[in-house]
C-alpha cells in the first residue's frame, strides 16, 4: 500500500534533544536539593528506560533509595518546565533533513503524525521554537507518552497514532533514533527508517527498513 502517512519519534530523531533533557533533570535535581546529576554516562545507561518519571524511579531503585521519600511526579514537572524553558530559550534546532521532509510530505499531501514517549509539553515547546507553529498545526495526530499505558518498546503509541489516523500500519511509515523506538514501530506492524542520535549510536537497529547517519540522506523514493 502506498504511504499515506509519516509517524516521526520526536526525542533523538526530530531533534537531538536529550542532552537537553539530561540538563533539565540535573537542574531539576538541584532545585529539590537532592544531590544527584546524571552524567553522561548514567544517562546513556538511563535511556534504556523510556520515560521520564520511569527513568527517576529506576535511579531512586539503583541507590537504594526509599521511593516513599520521592514525589516523583513533582521533580517530573519541575524537569518538563525546565526542559520547556530552554528549547524556548532557542538552544534546539531540528536534525538535518527533518524540516525539508516535512515539507516534501506537506507538498505531497501526506499526512503527518507524532509518536513519542516524550511529555506533550515538550512537543508543543519543540516545533514551536523550531517550525514557529503550533505541533497540532503541523501533526494531524500527537500520541504522546502519558496517552498510553505502555511505553516504548511496546507499540502501544504507535498503535495509537494509527488508530487517531485510521490507517493500517501498511499506509505509514515510522521514524526513529533508537532501538527501543524501533521496536515499538516494528511490533505495531510498520515499517521504520532509523537514524541513530547521539546517545544511540551503535545499538542493534535489526529489523529497520533502513538505517541512515541522517535524514537529509534518505532515498528520494522512500515516500514512494
Ligand atoms: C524519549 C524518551 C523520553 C525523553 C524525556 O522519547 O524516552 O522519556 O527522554 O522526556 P522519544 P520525558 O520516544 O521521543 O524518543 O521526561 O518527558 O519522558
Ligand atoms: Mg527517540
Amino acid at each position: 500500500m502506498a504511504v499515506q502517512a509519516l509517524i516521526f519519534d520526536v526525542d533523538g530523531t526530530l531533534a537531538e534533544t536529550e542532552e537537553l533533557h539530561r540538563r533539565a533533570f540535573n537542574e531539576a535535581f538541584a532545585a529539590a536539593g537532592l544531590g544527584w546529576n546524571w552524567s553522561r554516562g548514567d544517562y546513556r545507561r538511563l535511556l534504556t528506560t523510556t520515560g521520564g518519571k520511569e527513568r527517576i524511579a529506576r535511579h531512586v531503585a539503583e541507590i537504594g533509595a526509599d521511593p516513599a521519600r520521592f514525589d516523583i511526579p513533582a521533580l517530573h514537572r519541575t524537569k518538563t518546565d525546565r526542559y520547556t524553558a530552554l528549547v524556548q530559550a532557542g538552544a534546539i534546532a531540528l536534525r538535518p533533513g527533518i524540516a525539508a521532509l516535512i515539507d516534501r510530505a506537506q507538498a505531497r499531501g501526506l499526512r503527518l503524525a507524532i509518536a513519542t514517549t516524550t511529555s506533550r509539553p515538550n512537543v508543543d515547546a519543540l516545533i514551536a521554537a523550531t517550525l514557529g507553529q503550533p505541533a497540532a498545526r503541523v501533526f494531524e495526530v500527537l500520541a504522546c507518552g502519558d496517552d498510553v499505558p505502555r511505553k516504548k518498546p511496546a507499540p502501544d503509541v504507535y498503535l495509537l497514532a494509527l488508530e487517531r489516523l485510521g490507517l493500517p500500519a501498511s499506509a505509514a511509515l515510522a521514524f526513529e533514533d533508537s532501538r527501543n523506538g524501533l521496536r515499538a514501530a516494528l511490533a505495531a506492524g510498520l515499517r521504520c527508517i532509523v537514524s541513530p542520535s547521539c546517545y544511540t549510536d551503535g545499538e542493534d537497529f535489526s529489523g529497520a527498513a533502513s538505517v541512515v547517519d541522517e535524514f537529509d540522506r534518505l532515498d528520494p523514493g522512500v515516500l514512494a
